[in-house]
């Protein structure tokens, strides 16, 4: 079983929606065969995760009921493992069928929008399978959250949900080391909202799990560079490089191959700046002899 290898700079999410209705590509991999094609594509283009989702979570988006969902995904998650996938497989769901189907097909990793809110029952079972998850913050449910979404002080509200949410999964017995939390870029939070929360992530680094990141074509970043949905492949792997540099390091997104590379520079670019900086004598010497 793959599993999360916490001794990597970043971990690359690939999006594999097996829906009719998601915001950037409903209904181009609806069909088994196509969603299986297009997850190895992002396998080869360097996904070390694959997030099979069978519902959508846009705004306002009809919500799918649990027989429907397993058979959009299971299908797809029976075929990759078949095929001998290299990259850990994740079933993004709320749902407890749907999450158990998932792992009995082979899935090892569930990505719950809910943080067990809408199925507690999931923390139980990923525990129980040794799984990995992920714990996102949402303020409300995605039919309403984007109405007139409000917060005192919008990292601090995040950073206390997902502080509960993690106690509440290692309750339910989850290891801490399985467990990676992600604040939601889009679920219930304005521009401003989006923005702050990628400039301030430290905070919620300070919780010690590893931050998951999805901001992969999503309308805030059209909001600031007027693009269509098909268009912000710069907005995305610039606001990846952002969250990067501020603590996060999943990076859950559609463009596997050109994220990855851009943040294949990025990290190499930090190592290099740190070997730098610790192997230089001193940095009173340097100085001097510039001066
Ligand atoms: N965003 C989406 C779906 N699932 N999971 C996590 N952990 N973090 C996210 O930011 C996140 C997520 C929305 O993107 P997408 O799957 O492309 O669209 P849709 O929900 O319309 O299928």
């Amino acid at each position: 079983m793959r599993t999360m290898d916490s001794t990597a700079p970043f971990r690359v999410m690939g999006v594999v929606n097996v829906t009719p209705d998601s915001f950037s590509d409903g209904g181009r991999y609806l069909d088994a065969e196509a969603a299986v094609a297009h997850a190895r594509e992002l396998e080869a283009e360097g996904a070390d995760i694959l997030d099979l989702g069978g519902e959508s979570t846009r705004p306002g988006a009809a919500s799918v009921a649990a027989a429907e969902e397993t058979r959009r995904v299971v299908p797809v998650i029976e075929a990759l493992v078949a095929g001998g996938a290299r990259a850990q497989i994740s079933v993004d769901t709320s749902k407890l069928t749907v999450a158990r189907a998932a792992l009995d097909a082979g899935a090892t990793y569930v990505n719950d929008v809910t943080a067990f809110r809408h199925d507690p029952g999931i923390a139980e079972l990923v525990a129980e399978r040794g799984a990995d998850c992920c714990l996102m913050h949402m303020l409300g449910e995605p039919r309403t959250m984007q109405r007139d979404p409000r917060y005192d002080d919008v990292v601090s509200d995040v950073k206390a949900f997902l502080e509960e949410r993690l106690a509440f999964a290692v309750a339910a017995g989850i290891p801490e080391e399985r467990i990676q939390l992600d604040p939601g870029i889009g679920f219930g939070k304005t521009v401003e909202h989006n923005l702050e929360l990628l400039g301030r992530l430290e905070e919620l680094a300070a919780l010690g799990r590893p931050l998951l990141i999805g901001v992969s074509r999503k309308s805030f970043l059209g909001r600031i560079t007027g693009r269509e949905v098909g268009d912000r492949l710069a907005a995305t792997i610039a606001a990846n490089l952002l969250a990067f540099l501020h603590g996060a390091s999943v990076f859950r997104v559609h463009d596997v191959g050109p994220v990855r590379d851009a943040l294949e520079v990025a990290a190499a670019t930090v190592r290099q700046t740190w070997l730098t900086t610790t192997t230089r004598p001193t940095s009173s010497t340097t100085t001097s002899t510039t001066s």
